[in-house]
């Protein structure tokens, strides 16, 4: 009932008398009261005038099923949404879902997660009420080893989807970061459940810091949020819902070729050590050279004395030889 008001309120943007409000829903006078005084608990500015009836007037920044439900502008990613205040991490949530049948483009939000991860059992910092925690389940017609260019396809949804909602100029670094002013604000980790020559579901997770206000110790020198660079009041909605309209003509582009032939030059004018000195750490062979963009499998190519080595994604990370960058 909750979400079918507040859609109404969104829709009509006037006054709406609670009379209306029960008949348009069959329900009774108190059922509308109770579901007025839960938005405007959840922080619903909501003007209630005696004879006129009630008006949204100001929606803050909420992270909740029925803000992202009523928000939906994307075509097939989200129309199953599930939300959480709190989870372990979405990426387990989205994996246990696929494993249940749901269907492709299956998101899962969370406000908080007490065990966000990031690549290789590294630690993603998920705090309550300042970031966004999401995780699409998909399910893609392409061949397993196609399948880590979606971590890139989806680093370029997010650039574009900060650009668009707060204004700022990102930039990515290979293969799975977006970086603003040389600092992370978001992580993007992709897993996948294949056979041999079969792509089970692919679950495509991804993390933005929007209004952390600080960070902790070991990751102060790293991390950025939107806030910190200076763009406040920012809706987690609109940006969730951004990212994915932006994915879904990404991933057009990509399934066309089933590889980034249409989108390795757009990925290139925003690598961040394009041109740079980084180092490769190959576990058994670290060896360092210039970065000169990726392939259209979306390799990152290396420039060394002995000439261009081929890196791809999951095997190593990249370093820039002065810092994180
Ligand atoms: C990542 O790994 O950056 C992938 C992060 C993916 C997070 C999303 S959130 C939704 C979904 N559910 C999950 O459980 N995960 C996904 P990696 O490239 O390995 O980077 C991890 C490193 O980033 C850490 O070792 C820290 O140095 C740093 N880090 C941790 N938390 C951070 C944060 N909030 N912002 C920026 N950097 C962070």
């Amino acid at each position: 009932m909750k979400e079918k008001i507040l859609a109404l309120l969104k829709e009509t943007n006037q006054y709406i008398s609670g009379q209306d409000l029960c008949e348009h829903f069959g329900v009774s006078r108190t059922a509308v009261w109770k579901a007025i005084n839960q938005l405007k608990k959840e922080g619903y500015q909501i003007d209630s005038v005696q004879n006129k009836g009630y008006r949204l007037v100001a929606i803050p920044d909420i992270l909740s099923e029925a803000e992202l439900k009523t928000s939906r502008n994307t075509r097939w990613i989200g129309k199953n949404l599930v939300f959480f205040e709190e989870t372990d991490s979405t990426n387990n949530q989205a994996k246990r879902i696929a494993e249940d049948g749901a269907e492709s483009g299956s998101l899962v939000v969370a406000d908080c997660q007490s065990a966000g991860r990031g690549r290789r059992g590294r630690n993603f910092s998920s705090p309550k009420g300042v970031g966004i925690f999401m995780t699409a389940m998909i399910r893609p017609e392409v061949l397993p080893n196609q399948a880590s260019m979606l971590t890139l396809v989806s680093a370029l949804a997010v650039r574009a989807a900060i650009e668009e909602v707060a204004g700022l100029k990102t930039q990515i670094k290979w293969p799975n970061d977006v970086i603003i002013n040389g600092k992370k604000t978001c992580g993007i980790l992709t897993e996948m459940s294949s056979q041999e020559d079969y792509i089970n579901y692919l679950v495509i997770g991804i993390g933005i810091n929007v209004k952390n206000p600080d960070f902790p110790e070991e990751i102060r020198e790293v991390a950025t949020s939107l806030s910190i660079e200076g763009v406040e009041n920012i809706s987690r909605c609109e940006l969730v819902w951004s990212v994915w309209r932006h994915f879904e003509n990404y991933y057009d582009s990509y399934l066309k070729t089933r590889d980034l032939s249409e989108l390795e030059e757009e990925y290139n004018c925003y690598l961040v050590n394009r041109d740079q000195k980084v180092r490769v750490l190959d576990y058994s062979n670290p060896y360092e050279g210039v970065a000169r963009g990726i392939d259209k499998s979306g390799n990152l190519l290396v420039e060394t004395k002995e000439g261009i080595q081929t890196v791809s994604t999951g095997e190593v990370s990249v370093r820039g030889v002065y810092g994180y960058v």
